[in-house]
């Protein structure tokens, strides 16, 4: 079997090693410009359109990660009918669980506020926040925002969740579709967006939706940039009406120096590292994925490229 692979900005040899472990009978080679010889699958992070138009010859085209909005920028290069399969978890849920729970604490315990104390050597203890008020809502229930759940589901938060199809889940108040939007984001305190970037869910939380939210709300985004109106954000956050935000994803990555995000105390910012693609995991569901495939088997991650996730 001869598997071409590409995945930009990373030393080649992390995933080579772990594919070469999980696939030892496969050959293997790192897909260089010029490089049209047949190929059985691709396995690929933002790879050059050059590497696979026209590569009918493919049996599925594997992506290095949860999110496919990079990889459908590609368009007509894509080519047709070849199945593109996307990492599914891999141990990405229990970091996402770990980031969202964390900053989820840090609000409701007012460690943000109690930070700034610190800094100004003042002790003076905060009433607590009314857990009951202090609901969380996440807009998307897929892989990720489930796992997100289940790490919250300890504490005891008002839970509502956002999808595109409905949902029933335990202990969650699901809503979904545009119709559902705006009830879900009124019972809102902490907004989580764990949502594929697509052209339905680009720009979705600007002012007006920001304005929905409970007064001094809270916003962690660990999804794209792209969902939030940055702007919009900024001068929500100096109104006040939004009381603080942590921030994983940008529209610009990394995150420009002049960018005025940095200056915003109440804005808290990561480099895109809530969830890191974890190697060995992926190349062994990769792996395990082709055998299934192989078998002629039905596999989960398959993005629907109709609906751009
Ligand atoms: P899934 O495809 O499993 O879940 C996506 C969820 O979003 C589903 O519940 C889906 O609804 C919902 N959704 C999609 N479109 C809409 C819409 N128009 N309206 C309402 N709901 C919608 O994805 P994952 O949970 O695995 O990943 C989510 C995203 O997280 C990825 O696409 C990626 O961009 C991001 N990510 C970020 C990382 C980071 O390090 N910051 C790391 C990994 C992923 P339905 O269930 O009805 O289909
Ligand atoms: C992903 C990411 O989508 O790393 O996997 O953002």
């Amino acid at each position: 079997m001869n598997i071409i692979y590409y995945a930009a900005g990373v030393q080649p040899e992390i995933w080579l090693d772990a594919f070469h472990h999980y696939l030892p009978d496969a050959q293997i080679r790192r897909w260089q410009e010029g490089d049209d010889a047949p190929a059985d699958y691709a396995l690929v992070w933002k790879p050059p359109a050059a590497m696979l138009r026209g590569r009918r010859d493919l049996k599925a085209i594997f992506i290095l990660g949860a999110g496919v909005d990079a990889i459908l920028q590609l368009g007509d290069a894509l080519p047709a009918n070849v199945p593109l399969i996307r990492v599914d978890d891999a141990g990405m849920g229990v970091q996402m669980a770990e980031y969202v729970s964390h900053a989820v604490l840090r609000y409701f315990r007012r460690f943000d506020e109690y930070e700034v104390q610190q800094n100004a050597q003042l002790w003076r203890p905060l009433p607590a926040y009314d857990k009951a008020e202090f609901s969380i809502g996440l807009l998307g229930l897929g892989v990720l925002g489930n796992r997100i759940i289940d790490g919250l589901r300890e504490f005891g938060f008002p839970l509502f969740g956002w999808s595109r199809s409905p949902k029933n889940i335990d202990g969650v108040s699901c809503y979904s579709g545009a119709d559902g939007l705006d009830a879900f984001l009124r019972a809102t305190q902490v907004l989580v967006l764990i949502l594929p970037l697509t052209t339905d869910t680009e720009n979705l939380i600007d002012a007006t939706q920001l304005a929905k939210l409970k007064s001094g709300a809270y916003i962690i985004n660990v999804a794209r940039g792209g969902h939030i109106v940055e702007a919009d954000l900024l001068s929500m956050v100096q109104s006040g009406h939004i009381a603080g935000a942590t921030l994983d994803v940008f529209r610009e990555e990394p995150l420009a120096l002049t960018h005025p995000f940095w200056q915003e105390k109440r804005i808290r910012i990561t480099p895109h590292i809530s969830a890191l693609t974890v190697r060995k995991e992926s190349a062994k569901q990769i792996a395990e994925k082709i055998a299934a495939l192989e078998r002629g088997e039905v596999v989960v991650g398959v993005v629907d490229q109709s609906k751009g996730y």
